[in-house]
């Protein structure tokens, strides 16, 4: 027998989130979210217990308090520009652009029986430009955005009703749009909310840490149930795919000392695997049993539920990859990351915000991610971040992210090589949003700039950057190829 590897076509992409890209967060009957108001919660600290997110006098007081910019808020200003931003999409040539719904424009309040009808429009409109500029449609049902009213009222995702509410409003998304959205996301990185139940599911507030771990649990366990349960749903009434997304960190081991890659195990099965192992296999892997005992977890899993993971696991595997991390079972120097704090890696270098950039473990992570699930895969998100400038006559030349992008592309055609099945490349923020970190717009990942600064001042013209013209060649040269 002859072996032969070789590259396949994959969808180049594109991708933006609602709550960082539209602005408009009072416009068309929208309701409130959690990222309305995020830097002001984040900042007062009058919350009575750790369920509770907010209080009444606080709520108030941000909902009257429109003055005050929030970046959230504005966003890219997408709400005001989307037929130019589906336009230079359509000239960057991408196949497929990944974008999110505001649960709250549809679902002003989150439980209501009915949808907004403007909230509906907005989308019928944003659905159908995208359709003719002739792109695949990747859709996160959820990306880090919980309707304020099912926080205060519900507790966010600690209520099991919260199933009950996202299952409708996934239902509304089938019956509007599901002849022509082909990827379906139930819920970004799930695992966020593991670290940052803020935004993940929408629950406490980041001065109730050490969190309630029962609670941030019972909440991922409600969102594993809805996603499984919008999976049951969508195969019966849709033809798009479905699939789980983590956030990826890629772990190595400090050394060599046997207690490094032991807790490296520990780490990237909590940390990593815990959330894509229930929903791509459709049961709790062994290794949380013991890590729940430690910790004293205790949270409801009915059997109704157990079924419904079961028979509904997800059609591929997804993830965002932004850095490698390093376990070490000493002190060492720090660094920040995507949604943790790592050890210095003394091989790489790292973005402003401490990101330590590494092409290398993006291979790395496709092979695992391959290798344990045998499912195709989406690389979701994927890009830098960094403060570019815009000069005088409005180019701006980000050579450092053409770099970035080259060294990570050369990656995956040789995860390819290695046999990974990677249905698509999906590059965060193509069009430049507020970061969901930082909560600054001047943390850019963008091929076009957006013309607005931390305090919302700015023209929200947009420019293309010198990325732009280098990802449009690549993608033409790519569809020449093959
Ligand atoms: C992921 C989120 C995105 C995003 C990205 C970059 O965790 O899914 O919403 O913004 O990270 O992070 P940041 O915006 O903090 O730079």
């Amino acid at each position: 027998m002859k072996f032969h590897c070789e590259e396949k076509p994959i969808l180049w992409g594109g991708a933006t989130a609602s709550s960082q890209y539209e602005g408009g967060w009072d416009k068309g009957g929208k309701g409130m979210d959690t990222q309305d108001c995020r830097p002001y919660l984040v900042r007062t600290s009058n919350a009575t217990t750790e369920t509770r997110l907010l209080t009444k006098k606080s709520v108030n007081e941000s909902k009257k308090d429109k003055l005050k910019f929030y970046p959230f808020r504005s966003g890219s200003d997408g709400y005001n520009h989307l037929k130019e931003d589906i336009q230079l999409l359509k000239e960057l040539g991408i196949d497929i652009y990944r974008l999110s719904i505001s649960w709250a424009r549809l679902y002003p309040n989150g439980d209501e029986e009915e949808p907004n009808i403007d909230g509906i429009r907005y989308y019928d409109e944003v659905f159908s430009e995208i359709k003719k500029s002739g792109m695949k449609i990747f859709l996160t049902m959820t990306h880090y955005a919980l309707p304020l009213y099912l926080v205060e009222h519900y507790g966010g995702w600690t209520n099991r009703k919260l199933i009950e509410f996202y299952i409708r409003f996934a239902k509304t998304i089938f019956e509007k749009w599901g002849d022509i959205i082909d990827y379906y996301l139930p819920f970004n990185e799930i695992n966020a909310g593991y670290f940052s139940p803020y935004n993940g599911v929408g629950l406490l507030r980041e001065e109730n840490k050490p969190y309630n771990q029962s609670l941030v649990f019972q909440s991922l366990h409600h969102q594993f149930v809805a996603s499984a349960k919008v999976i049951e749903l969508g195969h019966k009434l849709v033809k798009g795919k479905f699939g789980c997304m983590v956030a990826c960190f890629c772990y190595y081991p400090y050394s060599c000392n046997p207690l490094d890659n032991m807790k490296l195990v520990t780490d990237e099965n909590t940390n990593t695997w815990f959330c894509a192992d229930v929903l791509t296999r459709g049961y709790y892997p062994n290794y949380m049993t013991r890590f729940f005992e430690e910790r004293n977890i205790e949270f409801e899993v009915t059997e109704e539920d157990e079924r419904v993971l079961r028979e509904n696991t997800a059609d591929f595997v997804s993830f965002s990859y932004y850095q490698s991390s390093v376990t070490s079972c000493e002190e060492k120097e720090k660094t920040a990351g995507n949604l943790v704090v790592t050890t210095k890696n003394p091989y790489l270098k790292a973005t402003e915000w401490g990101w330590q950039i590494d092409p290398v473990g993006l291979r790395v992570t496709l092979n695992k991610v391959y290798d344990r699930y045998q499912k195709p895969i989406f690389i979701s998100e994927n890009g830098l971040g960094s403060r570019d400038v815009l000069e005088e006559d409005k180019t701006i030349h980000d050579s450092y992210r053409i770099q970035y992008l080259k060294e990570h592309f050369e990656q995956i055609k040789e995860a390819q090589l290695d046999g990974v099945d990677i249905l698509g490349y999906i590059m965060w923020g193509v069009i430049d949003i507020v970061s969901a970190g930082s909560c600054e717009m001047e943390k850019r990942y963008g091929v076009v700039y957006v013309d607005a600064d931390n305090e919302g001042k700015g023209t929200y013209q947009r420019y293309k950057k010198d990325s732009f013209e280098w990802y449009k060649n690549f993608i033409k040269s790519e569809k020449e190829r093959f």
